[in-house]
């Protein structure tokens, strides 16, 4: 097959996951167009069966915001016609279904086609798409996406709840990992030894928005480092990390904290974390939490949105009521005080995760997909 893929290039779970099934799809065999206005963060600058189509929005003065969507349908129908694409794989509804829709509707009018098969990641669904600016439109583009795909049950469940979406019929594929790269025994932990001074290593990876309430892990952190010397690693950047930075200073525990910014080389430092912190409220599955599982590191997180899908509640992690950092801290000190305890925890997690959420299989999923909606009448 020959498959257009749109999502966010840059760091974010969405992107992460589009990204990786490309590759994957690529390697299977298909032909994979990335269409985007940035290369893909995890996207290696050469790859067979791989091309990268940027989106060139300009900058015309009269644009006090440039119209980024109609620039993407633009490319997306050039891209489409020029190499005969079959599928365009949307990656976030807004606005990337939105533009395959124009240019589906474009190609129609010069008597070509193709499928548009959209994901729903989260904050899509969660948050953004139900702002009043953006829900009709979120609406109509998933309602007129040939195959709709949400990363868990929590999210199709809301996507109907919100939306109701009339005559669609939203399928769930997961997030996945590739067991060969999240594996702890094949990486050395880049941080040097006496950085970490033999304290426990805690971590946490996100975009630091609101919806992660970064000062949550912070918080836990400094409960558990009064019972237990460990360190904590933040990873990744956005607007709560100086929110993050702030508690750290307030609890006095600033030493102790250390923020690394954005990296690529996620594998690596799983493979030296003892466990992993994920406090967000609305958290649609979790793709850092599913890649800290396979690297066999427990997950401690918040009983909320998809991730109760993704951790099993005393046997790969602990999961709490939102904002109960103190049962989160006590979890986590009880486990890094029993050491037979957390090996246990932790063989359970790097397996359940390639159980369950394994490469092969879900891409599997995402070509069935694929076959059945190029298979399907069109009525769209
Ligand atoms: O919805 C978002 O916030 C965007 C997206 C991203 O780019 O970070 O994250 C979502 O997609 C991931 C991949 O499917 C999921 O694993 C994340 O749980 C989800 N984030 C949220 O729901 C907050």
């Amino acid at each position: 097959m020959k498959i257009g893929i749109t999502c966010y290039p840059t760091y974010g779970g969405s992107g992460a996951v589009a990204t990786e099934l490309g590759i994957a799809l690529a390697a299977r065999g298909h032909e994979v167009h990335f269409i985007t206005y940035q290369q893909p963060f995890r996207l290696p600058s050469f790859l067979p069966r791989v091309w990268f189509h940027e989106v060139d929005v300009g900058r015309y003065p009269l644009f006090e915001y440039p119209p980024y969507d109609l620039a993407l349908a633009v490319r997306m129908h050039e891209v489409v016609r020029d190499h005969q694409l079959d599928i365009l794989h949307c990656h976030y509804a807004i606005p990337h279904a939105t533009s395959a829709w124009i240019a589906r509707e474009m190609l129609r009018e010069g008597a070509g086609d193709v499928k548009v098969v959209t994901t729903l990641h989260g904050t899509d669904i969660t948050i953004v798409g139900q702002e009043r600016s953006f829900y009709t439109i979120t609406r109509f583009s998933i309602e007129r996406s040939d195959s709709v795909t949400a990363v868990s049950d929590y999210l199709r469940d809301e996507t109907y709840r919100a939306f109701g979406c009339v005559g669609c019929n939203v399928e769930v594929i997961h997030n996945f990992i590739d067991p060969t790269t999240f594996d702890r025994a094949l990486h050395r932990f880049p941080i040097p030894a006496d950085v970490i001074g033999g304290r426990k290593v805690l971590m946490h990876i996100s975009n630091f928005r609101p919806v992660k309430r970064v000062r949550d892990v912070v918080r836990a952190y400094a409960k558990m480092n009064e019972r237990v010397a460990s360190v904590l690693v933040m990873v990744g950047d956005g607007p709560d990390r100086v929110e993050a930075e702030a508690e750290a200073r307030d609890l006095g525990v600033s030493d102790g904290v250390l923020f690394l910014g954005k990296i690529d080389a996620i594998a690596e430092l799983l493979a030296g974390a003892d466990l992993f912190l994920l406090t967000s409220d609305k958290e649609s599955f979790g793709l850092s939490a599913l890649e800290a599982l396979a690297s066999g590191v427990p997950v401690l997180g918040y009983r909320a949105g998809g991730l109760p899908e993704v951790v099993t509640d005393g046997v790969t992690g602990s999961l709490h009521a939102v904002g109960d950092v103190d049962g989160m801290a006590a979890a986590g000190i009880a486990l890094l005080t029993d050491p037979v305890r957390w090996q246990v925890m932790s063989d359970a997690a790097a397996s359940d995760a390639r159980r369950r959420f394994s490469q092969d299989s879900i891409v599997a999923q995402y070509e069935a997909l694929y076959e059945r909606t190029l298979a399907a009448i069109p009525a769209k």
